[in-house]
């Protein structure tokens, strides 16, 4: 064994360059960008920066006394001016920001002045609620025009929005407002969800009932379901909003005052508050927005598939976007709702050029099936993106040829909610890329890998992530937990930052993401990542999705237990997992092998759609089952503990 942290076994040699006609046109071709950015990471970023609209220019473009940057210091802005007013003051009124889908069928276009006298009007509503700079607004809503508007309405007057994801618990909502001390929260009757209706106001009334910080619930009304209005406590949008002015001045903003905060709990532990400020964030993410998505404001129409309530949301759906003035889709509901072919159907619909969704959500499509996508033109499409985990080589070939039609390039784009903008990604007019590999760093981010002791590991080599230099997108610290922050990010490997993850570099330098160390697999002395056994199981034609975990073993000190789920139409049976468990020793290496394979229907995940391997963990140990609020369907957990239980003893022989 060598020093690296990890071992690297799995490797991908299939390569894809950009076409020539994607080259043609894209925004980026070369490998300049990297060249200049390396020379003067400060000045790639401040020449970005100066693309947005201040009031007042910054006097340094960083102070970093670490782990605390300040970026652009000195200056002035207002995020909702530079993601609306702008555009409609050079003319663009017109052009739809939004073509919003509901999930029953219905729908909105929002153009950008409509966008405008909206986040006005919102702004005065919040306002009149009593809302004034640096007070924090909750926001529990499901992804209607309102939830935009709203986040960009508390930017406009210098409040703090805190969204909470509109499938958490009253309880998750209760503790998250309680930690942020929230004095307004601003809600819907219900949210659609399948058909159903996910009672969202009935949530927020037990969330806050015991909390007299809070003084207002605003409550707009989207599925008509009967609630209950507390007076003078809870009123309604429609009564509050509407017949406000439809202007209102922008506050000017300090680069770094907080724009908002998000929680995250990753898959384990206390959720974080992580913090973002105004003009590091709003600069990262308009740029990387509009460089990795290669986005052309006035012929494109983007969708980012993920839920405002998540980071990607907020970066990629709302403060990104809108900066580039994009054309987006927002749809509000299940991309199988009412049947698999709807995510298929609406990017006909709407001419989608891009799309950008998460792994998880790509595995689903495998599983459900090729006809439904080629039940539909998706000849529009010209770019592919991925993000929430590390993307198998099997689902990345899948995503370029049923989706792609091997015409578009394929953005596998790493970073985090704490690093607030894409971080490590492919360029797709000038980035080779490798099925699985996120590729390189973004010009002007600088990440390594090291050892256990921070050391650099060699190329080719695996280890710890780590991110070397300030970048303007970055966390400005956990609300209310100094110490956390430093101990959770800096104090691993002194000087850095430790994203928590696992990664490689190929013979070529290209990054490949490992998953989270937490996850890391020692069997018999060798550190395997569950990335790499995971996407060997997937390479099988048969496997829609799996998940392994190591599992104490008196022997090997861990033993390999994967779950695995089956494409549509192929049988259980013992034969395949024998096949199964030898194709992983066949394609990797006899030590990778799982020891035990079970077949599960459903993966325990996040409600962001990360799998918990701590839950598949405690389930193989049958250990007590750890805090799963985090987790999107609690019976999962059960259904695979009751038949893992149920196993077959000739499962359990390496
Ligand atoms: C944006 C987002 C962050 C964690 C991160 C990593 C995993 C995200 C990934 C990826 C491999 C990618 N992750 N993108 N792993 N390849 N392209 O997901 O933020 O919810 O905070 O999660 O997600 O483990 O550390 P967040």
């Amino acid at each position: 064994m060598g020093t690296d942290a990890i071992d690297d076994l799995l490797h991908e040699n299939r390569q894809f360059t950009p076409s020539d006609t994607f080259k043609r046109d894209a925004l980026i071709v070369g490998a300049g960008i990297y060249d200049d950015a390396n020379q003067d990471p400060l000045g790639f970023w401040a020449q970005h920066a100066a693309e947005l609209a201040w009031d007042r220019e910054w006097d340094t473009i960083l102070e970093y006394d670490a782990p605390h940057a300040k970026w652009f210091v000195g200056g002035t802005l207002n995020a909702s001016v530079n993601c609306v007013d702008r555009h409609v003051d050079a003319g663009h009124g017109s052009q739809v920001a939004y073509h919003f889908e509901g999930e029953n069928g219905d729908s909105r276009t929002i153009t950008y002045a409509q966008l405008l006298s909206d986040v006005s009007r919102a702004a005065n509503a919040l306002k009149q609620l009593g809302v004034t700079k640096g007070d924090r607004v909750a926001i529990y809503m499901p992804m209607i025009p309102e939830l935009p508007t709203v986040m960009l309405a508390c930017a406009r007057i210098g409040a703090v929005h805190s969204v909470v994801f509109a499938g958490f618990s009253a309880k998750a909502l209760h503790d998250r407002i309680v930690d942020a001390g929230c004095t307004l929260v601003v809600t819907a009757d219900g949210a659609w969800r399948r058909g159903d209706v996910f009672p969202l106001k009935d949530n927020v009334d037990d969330a806050v009932a015991d909390l007299t910080q809070v003084r207002h619930v605003l409550t707009v009304k989207r599925t008509e379901t009967a609630v209950t209005m507390t007076s003078p406590r809870d009123v309604w949008w429609h009564e509050v909003v509407t017949g406000q002015p439809d202007t209102c001045t922008a506050e000017p903003m300090d680069s770094e005052d907080l724009l908002f905060l998000l929680y995250t709990s990753g898959t384990t532990g206390k959720p974080k508050c992580i913090m973002h400020t105004t003009g590091g964030y709003l600069t990262h993410v308009a740029t990387t927005h509009r460089y990795v998505f290669d986005l052309k404001p006035d012929t494109d129409v983007y969708w980012c598939a993920a839920d405002i309530g998540w980071v990607t949301g907020h970066s990629y759906i709302v403060y990104g976007p809108l900066a580039n003035r994009t054309t987006s889709v927002l749809y509000e509901g299940a991309p199988n709702f009412p049947n698999e072919q709807r995510i298929w159907s609406l990017i006909a619909k709407y001419n989608v050029t891009q799309l950008y969704t998460a792994p998880t959500a790509i595995r689903a499509f495998m599983k459900w099936g090729d006809q439904h996508p080629n039940a539909h033109d998706l000849s529009s499409l010209r770019l592919l993106g991925s993000v929430g985990e590390p993307i198998n080589p099997e689902a990345w070939m899948w995503y370029h040829t049923v989706i792609g039609k091997e015409r578009c390039p394929i953005v596998d784009t790493w970073w985090q909610t704490e690093t607030g903008g894409i971080m490590i990604t492919p360029l797709p007019g000038a980035t080779t890329t490798k099925p699985g590999s996120a590729t390189f760093p973004f010009p002007g981010v600088v990440a390594s890998i090291v050892n256990d002791d921070g050391a650099d590991v060699a190329i080719p080599g695996g280890g710890y992530l780590t991110l070397d230099q300030p970048w303007p997108g970055m966390l400005r610290g956990i609300w209310g937990d100094e110490q956390r922050f430093i101990d959770t990010y800096f104090t691993r490997f002194p000087g850095r930052y430790f994203a928590g993850d696992g990664a490689k570099r190929d013979a070529d330098g290209y990054f490949w993401l490992l998953g989270r160390v937490d996850d890391v697999m020692n069997v018999s002395g060798h550190r395997l990542s569950t990335t790499e056994v995971e996407s060997a199981l997937v390479s099988h034609p048969f496997v829609a999705e799996a998940a392994v975990i190591g599992r104490k073993d008196p022997t090997t000190g861990q033993a390999i237990a994967a779950f695995v789920t089956l494409r549509s139409g192929i049988d259980e049976t013992e034969e395949l997992a024998q096949e199964l468990r030898q194709h992983v020793a066949t394609m990797i290496s006899p030590i990778a092998k799982p020891a035990s394979l079970l077949f599960t229907a459903e993966l325990p995940k996040t409600r962001s759609g990360k799998i918990m391997r701590r839950l598949l963990r405690n389930i193989a140990e049958d250990g007590a089952l750890g805090d799963t609020t985090t987790l999107a369907d609690a019976s999962v957990v059960d259904g695979i503990k009751e038949k893992y239980l149920h196993m077959p003893a000739a499962h359990e022989e390496t």
